[in-house]
């Protein structure tokens, strides 16, 4: 399957500013979400499931179709919980008709990882919204009680390496389990909205015991009500993983630039963009007020 960038016609960088404002803005308005958490987890979280489709083999799925908007994709058990990422954006797209949904969810994901403290994600245009035929079969997402071989095997269907496995899982800094959702309990860390290498941190520091939760789940526990998955602890478990997660728990520099590397090739999979098309550069809210 051949997906070519084709941004929206005579859109420029003020209008996709634009509706970053409008998703920041509302994210700030709507902050009491998930007991004080607020939208911004589970619009990156929206990001990676409707990117993580993704099949190398024969370039089918990704975040080009846009089609996470289709029951059939968002009904997947695994992707409990982001309805409220959808309906959080559905207003966003009556207010901008022409944006496609491919480039709504991703954008989505880039506002939320700035506006939570993030590196600055350069993000380009140009999905298409495609017909319900192109959703795949549920069966791509990953399942949270793998170990570290079952997440290299799995991040091998997108090319990725152990380096950029264990940037990309840094992700698991921002937002909780919930019970209700995975069968999962808790957060990662105390601090459930801000960006930060913590993740790693946490991984070697904390004294994790492996415990049943209420849903009859496995995780590893920590003192403080901080919780791992299988697939998080297994970074540590393996020594090439290790080596990396030693690496970003020390470098918070190399981990927010090694982080913003692979984000942008997780959004980006699949989809040919000419040279032509620029990569843009939103500013935060906060950097707008000086
Ligand atoms: Fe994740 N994730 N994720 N994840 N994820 C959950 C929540 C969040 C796995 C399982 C879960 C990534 C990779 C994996 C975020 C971002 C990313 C939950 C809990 C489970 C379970 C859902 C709930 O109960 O509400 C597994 C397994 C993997 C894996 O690859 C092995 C990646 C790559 C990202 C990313 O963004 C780059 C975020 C953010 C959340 C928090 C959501 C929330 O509502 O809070």
């Amino acid at each position: 399957t051949l997906h070519i960038a084709r941004p929206e016609k005579g859109k420029t960088l003020a209008d996709f500013q634009n509706i970053y404002n409008s998703i920041a803005e509302k994210m700030k308005s709507e902050s009491a979400y998930d007991d004080g958490t607020g939208y911004g987890p589970v619009l990156v979280r929206l990001s990676w499931h409707s990117s993580a489709t993704y099949d190398k083999n024969d370039n089918s799925g990704g975040s080009y179709g846009g089609t996470f908007r289709f029951k059939k994709e968002a009904s997947d058990v695994l992707s409990k919980g982001l309805e409220n990422a959808t309906k959080f954006l559905d207003p966003i797209h009556s207010e901008y008709p022409w944006l496609s949904h491919g480039d709504l969810y991703t954008l989505g994901g880039v506002t939320a990882l700035q506006e939570l403290g993030g590196p600055k994600t350069p993000w380009r245009p140009g999905r298409v919204d495609t017909g319900p035929e192109t959703v795949p079969a549920h069966g791509r997402l990953p399942i949270p009680e793998g170990n570290a071989s079952y997440v290299r095997n799995y991040y091998d269907r997108f090319g990725f390496n152990d380096q950029e496995v264990v940037a990309l899982l840094g992700a698991h800094i921002l937002g909780k389990t919930h019970l209700k959702n995975s069968g999962y309990d808790g957060p990662w860390d105390d601090d459930t909205n801000i960006f930060s290498n913590e993740f790693f941190g946490n991984l070697l520091e904390r004294k994790w015991t492996l415990e049943k939760n209420a849903a009859s789940n496995m995780q590893y526990n920590a003192k403080g009500g901080i919780m791992m998955l299988p697939t998080d602890y297994a970074l540590v478990q393996d020594p090439k993983y290790l080596k990396y997660v030693k690496k970003y728990a020390d470098d918070q520099d190399a981990f927010f630039s090694d982080f913003r590397d692979i984000y942008v090739k997780l959004l980006e999979r699949g989809i040919s963009f000419d040279d032509s098309i620029e990569p843009l550069v939103f500013k935060t809210l906060k950097e707008q007020l000086k």
